[in-house]
């Protein structure tokens, strides 16, 4: 018989907080522009994590999302000055939740919640304070404590160890595939938030359960 989940813990940016909210402030700058810019930026930013884990040239997320908007603006022929720079980088600092979070998070607060993601302390701090869920969460771990990106098992076995919670008590909850395929490998149960009916990437790797959103986590959990 599987244990019972003893503690939950949520990736950041994709699963709780939309990262393509940053589009509505592209388009208003660069117009006819911002699904592209918010695509590509979000395409590199996570391609930017993932080379620099594995060459060992750790650089934080604010300092590789920031390379990732001027990658994307050159790529799209953009000419972005460092003030609408500085203005897309602030909107990564009041991300909206999604609008189902907060209700579901509500139901689930009978568990520890925490929050692991590759964001800064800097960057999440403000995010969950402007979303009012200061209280919502245990713990928020960074990367940044490792200095290395997700997937690496060693970002997963520190929020474990961090917790002080078997691993295979543990539900991790996100919507990016990779992330999930990255916290099953490391041995953490987890839960594929699929919102967008995405298919998953051939890596040989199930998520212990799938959800369409986060509403649906309580029921998966029981
Ligand atoms: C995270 O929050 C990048 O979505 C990823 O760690």
């Amino acid at each position: 018989m599987t244990a019972p989940v003893r503690a939950l813990v949520f990736d950041a940016y994709g699963t709780l907080f939309d990262p393509f909210a940053v589009k509505t402030r592209a388009e208003e700058l660069f117009p006819g522009n911002g699904a592209a810019l918010s695509q590509l930026w979000r395409a590199k930013q996570l391609e930017y994590s993932w080379l620099r884990t594995l060459m060992g040239r750790y650089e934080n997320f604010w300092k590789i999302t920031e390379d990732a908007l001027v990658f994307s603006c050159r790529t799209l022929k953009l000419s972005c000055d460092e003030h609408q720079r500085k203005q897309l980088m602030q909107v990564y600092l009041t991300l909206p939740a999604f609008p189902e979070v907060k209700p579901a998070l509500e139901k689930l607060s009978h568990l520890p919640l925490s929050i692991l993601s590759n964001g800064t302390p800097e960057m999440l701090a403000p995010l969950v304070a402007a979303n009012n869920m200061t209280r919502v969460f245990k713990n928020i771990f960074s990367v940044d404590t490792l200095q290395m990106y997700k997937p690496r098992p060693e970002v997963y076995q520190h929020a474990a160890a961090s917790l002080g919670v078997p691993k295979e008590a543990i539900g991790f909850v996100s919507s990016n595939y990779w992330d999930i395929a990255g916290a099953t490998s490391f041995g953490f149960r987890t839960y594929w938030l699929n919102r967008n009916s995405a298919i998953p990437d051939e890596l040989g790797i199930t998520p212990t359960a799938i959800c369409s959103n986060l509403a649906e986590l309580p029921r998966a959990l029981t």
